[in-house]
Order: C-alpha cells, then structure tokens, then sequence
C-alpha cells in the first residue's frame, strides 16, 4: 500500500488524500506536521531535501514530493487526467497557475492568518499583498468557470482537485466567495463528484 506523509491541516497535503479518496485508493497516512520541525529533521530530509508535505512513498519505497506531481501520478489512467494531448496541456497549465498564481496568496494568507507563529509575519503591507494576489486568482477562475463546468472544462480532472483544496476555505482566508458566484457553483461541484471528503479525513486503518 502507498503511504502519504502530511499535515491534516494543510491545503497541499489535502489533495492527495482527496483525490485517493475520489479514487477509492488504499493508503496509510503519517501525520508530519509542518509546523513542529517535522519536516526539518534529518530522517525526513533524507526523504525530501526541500523538507516539505505532502510525499508519496510507493510500496517499494520510491518517494515522490511536490504535491501536483503526486496528483498526477495518481490520476495517471482514471478519469481525473484526459487522455487526449491538448486535454492534458490545459491541466497542466491550471496546475502550474494554482502553484505560482493562487497557492502563494490565497494559502498563504490562509496561513498568516491562523496560525499565531505567523502573527508577525501578518503585517498590514503582507495582508494586502495576499488579498489582491488572491483576489486576481479567483477573478481567473471566475471568467474561466462561468464557461466550463470544471477548470480543465467539461470533466473533473486533477486540476480541479488542486485549486479546490485551498479555495474550500478562502473565506477563512479572508476572501468573499459571495464576489465569485461561478467558484461558489464549481466548489459544490466538486464536493457533489463521488467520494469526497473534508481536509481532516483520514482512510479507516487498514
Ligand atoms: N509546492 C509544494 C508546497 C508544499 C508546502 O509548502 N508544504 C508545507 C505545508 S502546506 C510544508 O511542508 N511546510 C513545511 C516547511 O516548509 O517546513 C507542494 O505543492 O507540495
């Protein structure tokens, strides 16, 4: 069985324990705080140098990190990643703009503002960066999923699964999904798709 080592509290860690989940795909999860110094010591550097969740440990100990790069070896062959080449092009473009466009701002503020280690961090001038970077993400998203029902178009692919893990809880961050009624739309969707669970699930022990 594969393992995934993350924090149940993480957006980047929620998505391949939600996409398993979709999947109906065994796995044993190791909480790994990142907030401990768990991800800094040298047993888990020895598993990613860039001491980071979510790692995918396959069952003959092959390691993979980043979490969209676990996404889509995950999805490889279901009906989260089109077979078709422009298909897959346009899920890597989505992938690529959650990781440089809507991560660094929308789960970043998310961070600044719950977590109390980061109070100082939460300056006025951080704040308002993060809001108008997040805020010009959810607008992408917004002109993209009043056309299409899913980001990547007509299917719910891994794509959707990435930005879905952060924006489930950009009110929390701060931002007023009440401004983004097609993002509002696309979470339901996603939660209605079979198999969905919330950011703390974890697999029944197996
Ligand atoms: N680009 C990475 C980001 C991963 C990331 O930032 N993980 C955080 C938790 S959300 C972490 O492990 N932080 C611990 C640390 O930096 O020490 C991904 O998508 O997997």
């Amino acid at each position: 069985m594969i393992t995934l080592y993350g924090s149940l509290d993480s957006g980047n860690c929620y998505k391949p324990r939600l996409l398993a989940a979709k999947l109906g795909l065994p796995f044993r999860h190791v909480e790994i705080s990142s907030r401990d110094g768990s991800t800094r010591t040298d047993a888990f550097l020895a598993r990613n140098p860039n001491g980071k969740v979510p790692l995918l440990e396959l069952e003959d100990g092959r390691l993979l990190w980043e979490s969209n790069a676990i996404l889509l070896y995950m999805a490889e062959g279901t009906r989260f990643l089109p077979s078709d080449r422009y298909g897959r092009g346009v899920v890597h473009q989505w992938l690529f703009f959650e990781q440089y466009s809507h991560e660094p701002y929308v789960a970043v503020r998310r961070a600044l503002v719950r977590y109390p280690e980061r109070a100082a961090m939460a300056t006025p001038e951080r704040l308002a960066e993060t809001l108008a970077g997040g805020n010009r993400a959810l607008g992408v998203m917004e002109t993209q999923l009043a056309k299409a029902p899913f980001i990547a178009g007509r299917s719910i692919t891994v794509a959707d699964i990435a930005l879905f893990a952060y924006t489930q809880d950009a009110e929390y961050a701060g931002f007023d999904l009440g401004s983004y009624p097609a993002v509002t739309a696309w979470l339901d969707r996603v939660r209605a798709d079979p198999g969905h669970v919330q950011l703390e699930w974890t697999p029944p022990e197996l």
